[in-house]
């Protein structure tokens, strides 16, 4: 189990799962592994899929864990694509329909997405988007410092790209 100091130097066990994973056609991985490294800091547990995950290997792995919360990266240009299918399966299946998604990265081929793309997401089933940016790291603490430790639907979804 992780154990994690935190800033007010309360020692604490583990928040929860997180599931962390590529989506599909994405073969970068240091991405996920800097993801990792930062949940873990925040007091999580964390299940890494690594890159190239098939939407029905990710619903099988998020069925099995009952993640708090799931966060997919994507920086190959294809997240935007990948992300929809792979939303559709997760919120297709009766035990992810309230679990916690955002999805992160470098999402489009031709720089940020706009305005309409990311809304897409979010009403595909994503609860945010955190695309590339100076400050996308701090507002995916902020998500993270408000998110309930168990697997608990979040209020409302929201975009929290920058
Ligand atoms: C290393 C690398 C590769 C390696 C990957 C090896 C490996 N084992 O990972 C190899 C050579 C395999 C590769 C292949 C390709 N790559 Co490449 N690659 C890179 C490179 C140079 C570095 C990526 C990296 O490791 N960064 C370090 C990690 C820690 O940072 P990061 O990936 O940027 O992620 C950060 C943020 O995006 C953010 N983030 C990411 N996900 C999420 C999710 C959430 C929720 C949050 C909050 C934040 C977040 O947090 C991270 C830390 O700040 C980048 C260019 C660059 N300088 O970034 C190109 C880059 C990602 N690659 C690119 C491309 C196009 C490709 C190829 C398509 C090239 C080709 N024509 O074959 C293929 C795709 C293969 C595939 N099927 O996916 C493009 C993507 C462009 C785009 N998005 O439009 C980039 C940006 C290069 C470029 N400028 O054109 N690549």
């Amino acid at each position: 189990m992780t154990m994690q100091i935190f800033a007010d130097n309360t020692l604490t066990g583990s928040r929860g799962t997180v599931v962390v994973s590529g989506v599909a056609s994405d073969a970068h991985t240091w991405n996920l592994v800097f993801l990792q490294l930062m949940i873990e800091e925040l007091g999580y547990d964390v299940v890494n899929l690594g890159p190239c995950v098939s939407p029905e290997l990710l619903v099988a792995e998020c069925e099995q864990h009952k993640p708090a919360l799931v966060v997919i990266s994507s920086v190959n240009g294809h997240g935007y694509q990948d992300g929809l299918r792979l939303i559709d399966e997760i919120r297709g299946s009766s035990e992810l329909v309230a679990t916690p998604v955002v999805i992160g990265g470098k999402l489009g081929v031709a720089g940020e997405l706009d305005e309409g793309a990311a809304a897409r997401l979010m009403s595909a089933g994503f609860d945010a988007v955190f695309e590339d940016g100076a400050k996308t790291v701090v507002s995916f603490y902020d998500f993270m410092a408000a998110l309930p430790s168990a697997a608990t639907p979040l209020p409302g979804r929201t975009r929290v790209a920058v």
